[in-house]
């Protein structure tokens, strides 16, 4: 099937078949046609719908499946929602309680804390002006639930310069959660400082390091292990300093020191800023002092006339992080 030109898809069944067409404001051809065994595809069939003013949202709930079951308090649910116009917002709720907000609009998810037995989750969405229609999806919660726990802060994949960091998160369980442990790189677990809203400052290595997280209930029993990974970054962020050019009987001589080892990159400028010569590009250099030679010849091999030049000198990380400090040449002629 294909709506107003767009790309084909597949709808569900055969014989008898049906799929959602996304429509937009005013008149929308739909089409479709099947294929049999052979690979023979029949006439293409078409069809209008006109779809009047400013349309309502559809919701759709994409996972996890209607009539499932699980084990853990907590489940992720996402969907999608279509419009003609822009979205603000998609709402939750379980179990008839207060609804509360999803990350997300268009492709949205939401955390939804489950009771033991059955559980009705609602989503709907608004453009500003109008509501979908509420779409409901029905988990089962088997036994005493386990308890399920997140992080909040920071978020994975964050990089940080100091040696330690306060994690904190949020758990649930369908019964009590009794507490929340946390620990760095398979180290020993620790107790974090509450349990619904929980909290630990870590200890972090140098590099990358993974926290996990997980919660206990008052079944004595252990929610699965989460995890983030968090970056600490070297001790100092590579830094350039002391850069200096000395006219040299030929050219001159950049000397420089950097806090770091990293990948440098020296050009010769003008002094309106105008491209000489490259001396070196990303050329690994040891933590401390170096030193360049410029042989006062432009990247065409003449000879420069003589008056003031600008040094460029660029050093970058191994995290691509980098740093750059400009000074100033004489040339004599
Ligand atoms: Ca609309
Ligand atoms: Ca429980």
């Amino acid at each position: 099937m294909r709506v107003n030109g767009g790309a084909w898809y597949r709808a569900s069944g055969t014989d008898s078949w049906s799929a959602w067409a996304k429509l937009r404001p005013g008149d929308n051809v739909v089409e479709a046609c099947a294929c049999d065994s052979a690979g023979q595809w029949g006439q293409i069939v078409a069809s209008t719908v006109v779809a009047q003013g400013d349309l309502r949202p559809v919701t759709w709930i994409t996972s996890p499946l209607d009539g499932g079951s699980q084990r853990a308090a907590s489940a992720c649910v996402s969907g999608t929602v279509w419009d003609d116009g822009s979205l603000e917002k998609v709402i939750v709720r379980v179990n008839g309680g207060a609804w509360y907000r999803a990350d997300g609009e268009t492709a949205w998810s939401a955390w939804a804390d489950l009771e033991s037995g059955p559980n009705l989750i609602e989503a709907c969405a608004y453009d500003g002006a109008q509501w979908s229609d509420i779409v409901a999806l029905n988990i089962t919660g088997v036994g005493d639930l386990v308890p399920v726990v997140r992080f909040t802060s920071p978020a994975g994949g964050t990089t940080v310069a100091s040696d330690t960091i306060e994690v904190s998160g949020v758990g649930y369980d369908d019964r009590a959660l009794t507490k929340v442990i946390v620990r760095v790189n398979d180290g020993a677990w620790m107790r974090a400082h509450g349990t619904a809203s929980w909290s630990e400052t870590l200890q972090l290595a140098e590099g990358t390091n993974v926290i996990q997280a997980r919660g206990y209930d008052n079944a004595k029993q252990w929610g699965p292990i989460v995890s983030i990974t968090v970056t600490r970054s070297g001790g100092y962020a590579l830094a350039l300093s002391s850069l200096t050019a000395q006219p040299g009987p030929v050219g001159a001589q950049v000397v420089f020191a950097l806090s770091a080892s990293g990948a440098v990159t020296a050009e010769v400028m003008n002094i309106a800023g105008r491209p000489i010569r490259t001396l070196v590009t990303d050329r690994a250099m040891p933590a401390g002092v170096n030193e360049l030679w410029w042989d006062g010849r432009s990247s065409t091999g003449l000879s420069v006339p003589g008056g003031t030049y600008l040094v460029r000198l660029t050093a970058r990380d191994a995290t691509g992080a980098q740093c750059s400090a400009i000074t100033t040449l004489q040339v004599m002629r």
